[in-house]
């Protein structure tokens, strides 16, 4: 079994004192996409909360767990070997080490982006396989953003349907896919400790899709200022606003803050797809969005938030720079 972190490394890791408890225990919104009032749940969820699960989903079973079987393979092997992957600057296999700024996090995990090939090797004799399994994810996903982002613009009533979804489509987007694995980390389950897998932050994109296996230790925050957990269900999405469809909403939707914690027992795997705009795209909310308010945001391209959201560290607030004041 690989050894990824020391027991005297875990003490330079976060931990976290006590979870405050949510004053009001408020249920994860949950969208039925076979039903017709898909479009108008979606858009209080994303009100509310900036996150939503998705269930009929349309995604067949079999291509996720096939994924899941030869990620769970590759995290398998040896360190060694799994470097031969990394560093992740930007794709590749990474771990421990989050970003550029000296975020750590129990986890570790590969990058990969959606559009090119993968500018690293993927090795082993499973390569080849494995490369498709992940295309074929990907397809899947990409598919199921770009429907959610259509039903986003109908429950928003603006008159161009595909105006979040054509910059997923275009040949140019720029999204990522992303699978980490928080080992069990079993001296938590002996002392009581919660430590951060993956510290809290935004997604800098339009929108994410993850799907994880049935471990728990995703939590969201909210408004008043409390994290409830996320209780896992492998057959299901969730799905994240990101900050770029705050801007489009103009604040109407919310980016979700959200964090993962280490699990005593089980581990953890978790597949993201984070559908981004081309480099090229101004991103500025909507006329329609705006109509009678004010623009909350200073205009910007996904290459100038990007270049930002790369000298940031996960906690920081991203969007403060772009904001009107
Ligand atoms: C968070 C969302 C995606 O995982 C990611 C992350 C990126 C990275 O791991 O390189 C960032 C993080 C994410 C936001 C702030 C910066 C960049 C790590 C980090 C400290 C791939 C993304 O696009 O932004």
């Amino acid at each position: 079994r690989m050894v990824l972190f020391s027991k005297t490394t875990t003490e330079q890791y976060s931990y976290i004192k006590n979870c405050m408890a949510s004053t009001f225990s408020p249920t994860i919104p949950i969208v039925d996409l076979s039903k017709p009032d898909a479009k108008t749940l979606i858009v209080k969820a994303c009100e509310e909360f900036g996150f939503f699960k998705v269930i009929n989903h349309g995604v067949p079973m079999e291509p996720i767990s096939q994924l899941e079987t030869e990620t769970l393979k590759f995290f398998s092997m040896s360190l060694n070997e799994k470097e031969k992957a990394g560093p992740p600057n930007p794709f590749g296999y990474g771990s421990k080490r989050i970003g550029r700024n000296g975020d750590v996090g129990w986890v570790e995990y590969l990058l990969l982006n959606t559009n090119q090939e993968h500018g690293f090797s993927l090795c082993g004799k499973n390569a080849e396989k494995f490369r498709g399994l992940l295309n074929s994810y990907m397809s899947f996903v990409k598919k199921m953003a770009c429907d959610i982002l259509e039903l986003m613009a109908e429950g928003l009533k603006i008159q161009q349907k595909n105006v979040f979804s054509k910059l997923l489509m275009d040949k140019q987007s720029d999204s990522v896919f992303r699978v980490n694995h928080y080992p069990a980390c079993p001296e938590l389950a002996v002392n009581g400790q919660n430590l951060i897998g993956f510290g809290e932050h935004t997604d800098p994109q339009i929108i994410s899709l993850l799907r994880s296996n049935n471990t728990s230790g995703l939590q969201i925050y909210l408004r008043d200022g409390s994290w409830i957990p996320v209780p896992p269900d492998h057959n299901s999405f969730f799905i994240n606003v990101g900050d770029s469809l705050q801007v489009m909403t103009n604040g109407r939707f919310r980016s979700v803050r959200h964090r993962v914690l280490a699990n005593g027992f089980k581990s953890r795997l978790s597949m993201i797809y984070f559908g981004g705009p081309p480099l090229s795209e101004k991103i500025a909310p909507l006329p329609s969005l705006i109509k009678g308010k004010q623009s909350l945001y200073k205009e910007f391209t996904w290459f100038e938030y990007k270049n930002s959201t790369y000298g940031s560290k996960l906690a920081d607030n991203r969007l403060g720079h772009f904001e009107r004041i």
